[in-house]
């Protein structure tokens, strides 16, 4: 049994620290932009930001400095939930990933495990994941368990059972399909990813890519929720670009009222991923 919500969260990722800005301008890279970007995704529907932020050449950045000016922009500028990435860029040392935890977001993603991620690997080992866990909890951070295979959820129940409940006591994973090296981006996967979902916990899903659709598609059907953004999908549909963040959330906010499950507001996903109401 999952945890149910009549309607979705719809979280935005915008920026990821996979795309240059010089292959898309239209990336949202400074803090004026990721503000903007914030503010339009959430008059569309979205209540909760994936943050990836860029230095002053657009290149990721886990700036301490920048994590914190960005947090309290977002937190000032918008009422949406902000998540900091700890899983930064590949290249990213694990103390610098720790860190992005000073910042204290409301909510921070944990990947439960490694992963080929196209010709790169995306390192999470076990005893990395734990202390990002602890860490969550002492700090009343609220996890989102990124998903890249379904040998993840398993770790996920080992972590669970070893070192307790997460901050705010409710699990929330969201699915990252269709990554080159990961699950890939069908129906009949996530239908079985969900069999191994923690007793009582919440999902969302992303469609890497040209999965977008189809994993958005399968996971209102399946009761989750949804993620989406320029960090997962560049292009709108076939042969057209992505204009901006706004048009994918609008885009999933219009398919779950057709779904009969419209877009929750920011109280209502709080209270549904357990963030603290005083943040
Ligand atoms: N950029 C990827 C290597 C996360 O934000 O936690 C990892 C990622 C996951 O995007
Ligand atoms: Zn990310």
């Amino acid at each position: 049994m999952t945890a149910s919500s009549s309607g979705t969260l719809i979280t935005v990722a915008p920026t990821g620290a996979e795309h240059s800005k010089a292959e898309v301008p239209n990336l949202p890279v400074t803090l004026e932009e990721l503000v903007r970007t914030g503010q339009d995704c959430e008059r569309v529907g979205a209540s909760m930001i994936h943050v990836h932020i860029r230095d002053a050449e657009a290149r990721p950045s886990l700036d301490q400095g920048l994590l914190k000016e960005t947090v309290a922009a977002l937190r000032g500028e918008t009422n949406l939930i902000v998540q900091l990435s700890t899983g930064g860029a590949v290249t990213d040392p694990e103390e610098d990933r720790l860190a992005v935890l000073d910042a204290m977001p409301d909510s921070a993603s944990c990947t439960m495990g490694t992963v080929n991620f196209g010709d790169a690997v995306f390192m999470n080992r076990w005893e990395f994941i734990v202390e990002l866990h602890k860490r969550m909890q002492e700090r009343e951070i609220v996890p989102e368990y990124e998903i890249f295979d379904v040998g993840q959820l398993a770790s996920l129940n080992r972590l669970l059972d070893e070192h307790g409940a997460p901050a705010g006591g409710h699990v929330h994973v969201d699915l990252v399909m269709g990554v080159p090296g990961g699950m890939p981006g069908t129906t009949e996967m996530l239908t079985s990813a969900l069999r191994l979902l923690p007793q009582g916990a919440s999902f969302s899903a992303t469609g890497i890519g040209r999965t977008s659709l189809p994993v958005m598609l399968a996971s209102l059907s399946a009761g989750g929720h949804l993620r989406v953004g320029m960090e997962d999908t560049l292009s709108y549909a076939r042969g057209e670009r992505v204009r901006d963040n706004a048009q994918l959330a609008a885009r999933a906010a219009a398919l779950s009222r057709i779904a009969q499950r419209p877009p929750i507001a920011v109280d209502e996903a709080l209270t549904l991923l357990g963030v603290r109401q005083s943040r």
